[in-house]
């Protein structure tokens, strides 16, 4: 069985999407951020950077095998499953090419401008600035390269569902209308997909059960 250590957050999203659209089954095991709960004994010995997703597989026989940082847990059920990433070496670099792009850009850059905008306790205009702008850049890149082609990297891949969750807030609070219309109608696209609705919806729900 395959457990999932998550939150209602655009990098705990990912998994879930995953793993809905590999049909694989999985248990859900909610980590509330908000209250600590990634500094726990229990989740540091998943993940000792003390932050979601994490994955533990322990369907493995003799082991259980522990994965964290979402984009290796994409990688790992992508090559256990043999499924959203491409075969040959040149159509596997260019997915991944995405996928650390994500991982050192998109994240980092529109979770640093949400923090800053909207959480930070001081108000610190060049912070904000920095990264309203650096974020826009980045959206302007998907953009870009969303203009000539329908997904990321070839089919839909992992590199896709890395960014869904990315590309959304970024649209959101940081596009104008009508900014960046390629990355909207792939952002549309990948939203419609039922195993992206399916695994949102199960995250929202197991949250809302919380309480
Ligand atoms: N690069 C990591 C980022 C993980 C991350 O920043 N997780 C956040 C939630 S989106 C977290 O756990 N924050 C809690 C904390 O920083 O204490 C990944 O892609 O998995």
């Amino acid at each position: 069985m395959i457990e999932l250590y998550t939150w209602t957050t655009p990098n705990g999203e990912k998994p879930v999407i995953m793993l809905e659209e590999c049909k694989l089954s999985y248990e859900m095991h909610l980590v509330d951020i908000g209250n600590g709960e990634q500094h726990s004994d229990r989740f540091k010995a998943i993940n000792a950077n003390e932050k979601i997703p994490a994955l533990v597989d322990r369907s493995m026989g003799g082991y259980s095998q522990p994965v964290f940082e979402s984009g290796a847990i994409l990688i790992y059920l992508a090559e256990l499953t043999g499924k959203f990433l491409p075969q040959s070496t040149r159509h596997r670099s260019q997915c991944f090419s995405w996928v650390f792009f994500q991982v050192g850009h998109t994240g980092p850059m529109i979770g640093q401008y949400h923090h800053f905008n909207s959480a930070a306790p001081e108000k610190i205009d060049y912070a904000i600035e920095r990264y309203r702008k650096e974020s826009r850049r980045v959206l302007g890149v998907l953009d870009g390269h969303l203009a000539n082609n329908a997904y990321l990297a070839g089919d839909y891949t992992i590199a896709d569902m890395m960014h869904y969750s990315w590309a959304r807030i970024g649209l959101k609070e940081l596009a104008e209308d009508g900014e960046f219309p390629s990355l909207r109608r792939w952002a549309e696209t990948i939203g419609a997909r039922p195993a992206v609705r399916l695994g949102l919806e199960k995250l929202q729900t197991a949250k809302d059960a919380r309480g």
